[in-house]
């Protein structure tokens, strides 16, 4: 399988963190995806199809920040439009962010994935447009070498606005979009989007007939909860998936889980 063959993985902070709770991992959850993506071999290249036999990994992880940073983008009134100059909100945003991808990478290396942090704030930035300059030489340099990099939601420099908070489920299409990822998951705490009657809608291919039923996140989340999820993963213009943490390994697999999300 060529080097192309890349799966982008977001696992929602939800999930990994206790959301109600300042800086708490959910160490149960986490090490169960985590075992998830070890036991799959799409890592490693041990999963036929959805690995490269040429060294290359055939994953990218993308993590969500849950109980750090949006408890600390909540503090500081950061968003994805409302920004700070102030250099101590963003090392305290940032920092968490660190914190909690450090702990996920050493988690993920403790089973065996061959995980790398790369850390979005130095990498990108918004123009005053709101426009993402994502480069995307350090991932692909150490995806080619068999490293999983192991990105999160961050905050980055906004034109005009100081730094501005860069969503998980942004990064995640954005790399998708510049790496050409075959398959791109997001891990939700609930099994796929929900219809009114709390029911997994199969499929979506535009926003409209779905928005009544999404309405907000429940907890602290500065980056727009499922409806956001959503909306990102339609205009990637390449099908997606939003599942459960039980279905990760089926993901994994190349089933069919959750909600297909398909805006072409
Ligand atoms: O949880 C936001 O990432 P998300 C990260 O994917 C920060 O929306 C810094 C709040």
């Amino acid at each position: 399988m060529a080097v192309d063959s890349l799966t982008i993985l977001k696992l929602g902070g939800s999930v990994i963190t206790d959301k109600d709770c300042p800086e708490t991992v959910d160490d149960d959850a986490l090490d169960s995806v985590v075992a998830a993506i070890a036991d799959s071999g799409v890592a490693t290249g041990d999963a036929g199809a959805s690995a490269g036999d040429d060294g290359a990994a055939g994953l990218i992880v993308v993590h969500g920040g849950g109980s750090f940073g949006h408890v600390h983008a909540a503090e500081h009134g950061v968003s994805t439009t409302d920004g700070t100059h102030n250099p101590t909100a963003v090392t305290a945003i940032h920092g968490a962010m660190k914190r909690l991808n450090s702990v996920v990478v050493d988690r993920l290396q403790g089973a065996g994935v061959p995980a790398v942090p790369v850390h979005p704030l130095s990498t990108a930035a918004r123009d005053a447009e709101s426009e993402l300059s994502l480069p995307t030489a350090a991932v692909a340099g150490l995806r080619a070498e068999g490293f999983v990099p192991v990105l999160h939601g961050d905050v980055v420099a906004h034109a005009g606005a100081g730094v501005t908070v860069l969503s998980g489920d942004e990064l995640v299409t954005g790399l998708a979009e510049r790496l050409n990822a075959s398959r791109v998951g997001l891990c939700s705490t609930v099994p796929g989007v929900l219809d009114s009657d709390g029911d997994v809608i199969e499929t979506i291919r535009e926003f409209e007939s779905v928005a009544a039923a999404l309405g907000d996140s429940e907890s602290t989340d500065v980056s727009g909860g499922m409806a956001g999820k959503v909306q990102e993963l339609l205009a990637l213009g390449s099908p997606a998936h939003i599942f459960g943490p039980d279905a990760v390994a089926g993901f994994l697999a190349g089933a069919d889980v959750g909600t297909l999300i398909d805006g072409a």
